[in-house]
């Protein structure tokens, strides 16, 4: 039998964050750091034996060999069929609407998201659970537990699968197919979507310009918006995914997509300015003139998503992370929705979805999604958008002004102090953590503290509890100062600080967001030092 059980080592440091592993790639080249990984999850997750595994990846660097072991260890760990995108290629919610459809125990997502790509990027692994949706901590903690002590892993030897051959193939028992990666996503976009409407959208002028970043959504923005919707080639950039993402960061925001900011600002920009990240779950929105703030983002779908062919028969509930802006909040009350407030960690949302509470959920980290499938997805976002423009005639720029008129406008910001000393970025955390009690009451200009503590959440559907998500400091419906750790980052430690500030009245609609949140600054900074206490001069990175 070419099943063959070798020696390995064990890793103290195989620990799952807010979305799987993410290591160095030179982490991922030490001798049997994969195998290690994912014999833990083979070990731990019994279910899988038997039954169907997806895996795919976003093409980065490391991806194909890393593949290529994931293929020959789910032969030898008695998997009964491994569905693989042609060339291992499959975005994050792609791969989880095949978990869906073809009633898979689960999904490998070989990924670092918007992490960066190449020889020294980073690498990850993202284990999906049946249904489609990330594997909850609990899980996550029983394969790390396992990651620890393991001397041993199963291989198929000298597999040789080819990954670009449509088609299925077999390694011993298990069947392998690979499969185009766009077709199965691209059907499920059209079931949610007015192609039709979007199309005559397009053929009226109007315009569209999509990022692809040089990562994965490329093919699948190309077969969906150009091939299917009739938009322009142009209307899609930087489509070919590249194993270094062309040398970029493919993290749409206002400073790794800085251009796209530009170009809605030029006279003749598109209608609608769009980006998606490494493994396409997140999404950027832009409109002529302006860019639309992911929880303004998903606040206004949340207010026209009945219009569209898969939701006309109404929301059933509105979700958000904790620290994204709470705009959202306020739809849900005008509506009579349910609203839940998550942790960081699209995980969270995973539940609600399935018990048929929640139909649109988001978060500030630029993703959002609906009960289509269990990961964020970027594109789907970008048509949401594109079928809205489409359907109500106006521009990105009118629906933003008439949300902000009818149901207030939160300006938002988050600076990240990145790779920050672990003991340091402790430090400031724990000084806050320890001064919140006494912040209650407290007088900050117009603001009063009504609530300062630091966030833990009971699921409503398992009861399960997740503590310490995140430090907050509430004046009211007016304003916000949050302050977390990053769980995706590599190196060091990262610290966010995100501040949110609520206006009704008209004459407060149109300030900009950095004259808006520079009072509320001032008091982070007076809180919690961070500039003083890190030795930086300002945060690395604000979005
Ligand atoms: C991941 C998670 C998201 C989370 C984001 C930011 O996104 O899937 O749910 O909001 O990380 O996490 P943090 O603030 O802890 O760095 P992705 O796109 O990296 O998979």
């Amino acid at each position: 039998m070419p099943v063959r059980v070798l020696p390995t080592q064990p890793y103290p440091d195989q620990k799952s964050g807010t979305a799987g592993l993410r290591k160095k790639v030179t982490v991922f080249q030490q001798p049997h750091y994969l195998e290690n990984f994912l014999q833990a999850i083979f070990d731990v997750e019994t279910t899988l034996h038997g039954c169907t595994l997806i895996i795919g990846g976003d093409g980065r660097y490391h991806n194909r060999v890393a593949i290529r072991t994931a293929v020959a260890m789910a032969a030898g760990n008695g998997i009964a069929k491994v569905i693989v995108g042609q060339g291992g290629i499959l975005s994050t919610p792609a791969a989880s609407n095949l978990i869906r459809i073809h009633d898979a125990a689960g999904g490998l997502l070989l990924t670092a998201s918007h992490n960066p790509a190449g020889p020294d990027g980073d690498f990850g692994i993202k284990f999906n659970i049946a249904g489609g949706g990330q594997a909850p901590e609990a899980l996550t903690g029983r394969i790390f537990d396992a990651s620890k002590t393991l001397s041993r892993y199963r291989i198929f030897e000298g597999a040789a699968v080819d990954l670009d051959r449509l088609g299925s193939q077999t390694l011993g028992d298990t069947v392998i197919e690979v499969i185009d990666s766009v077709d199965d996503y691209a059907k499920l976009q059209q079931s949610l979507f007015d192609f039709e409407q979007i199309r005559d959208w397009f053929t009226r002028g109007g315009r569209i310009c999509f990022d692809a970043m040089h990562a994965v959504t490329g093919p699948y923005a190309r077969r969906i918006l150009i091939e299917q919707l009739g938009a322009p080639e142009s209307s899609v950039i930087n489509a070919i995914p590249l194993e270094d993402f062309g040398g970029g960061h493919p993290d749409p925001n206002l400073i790794y997509a800085k251009h796209l900011l530009e170009l809605a600002m030029t006279p003749d920009a598109p209608d609608l300015i769009a980006a998606s990240d490494g493994d396409g779950d997140r999404n950027m929105i832009l409109g002529r003139g302006l860019f639309i703030s992911p929880g303004d983002s998903l606040a206004m779908l949340a207010a026209h998503l009945d219009r569209l062919p898969g939701y006309k028969s109404g929301l059933k509930g509105l979700a958000r992370s904790m620290p994204t802006c709470r705009a959202v909040d306020v739809v849900a009350k005008a509506r009579g929705l349910e609203c839940h407030e998550t942790p960081t960690g699209w995980k969270f949302f995973a539940n609600l979805l399935d018990a048929n509470r929640l139909t649109l959920c988001g978060e500030e980290s630029f993703g959002t999604s609906s009960s289509h499938t269990r990961e964020k997805d970027g594109l789907w976002a970008v048509l949401a958008w594109a079928n809205v423009l489409a359907v109500t005639g106006k521009s990105v720029q009118q629906i933003a002004s008439e949300h902000w008129a009818q149901y207030g406008r939160h300006y938002y910001v988050r600076h990240d102090y990145d790779e920050l000393p672990t003991a340091t970025a402790n430090g400031i955390v724990d000084r806050l953590r320890n001064t919140l009690p006494s912040l209650v009451g407290g007088q900050f200009g117009d603001w009063t503290v009504t609530q300062a503590d630091e966030f833990s959440y009971t699921d409503p559907v398992d009861g399960s509890v997740a503590t310490a998500q995140g430090l907050r400091i509430v004046f009211g419906d007016a304003a916000r100062i949050i302050l977390r750790l990053s769980g995706t980052g590599t190196e060091g430690a990262t610290i966010r600080l995100y501040l949110e500030r609520y206006e009704r009245a008209a004459d407060r609609l149109g300030w900009t967001t950095t004259d808006a949140l520079a009072p509320l600054a001032a008091i982070a900074d007076q809180l919690i030092r961070i500039n003083e206490l890190s030795g930086r001069e300002g945060p690395s990175v604000v979005t």
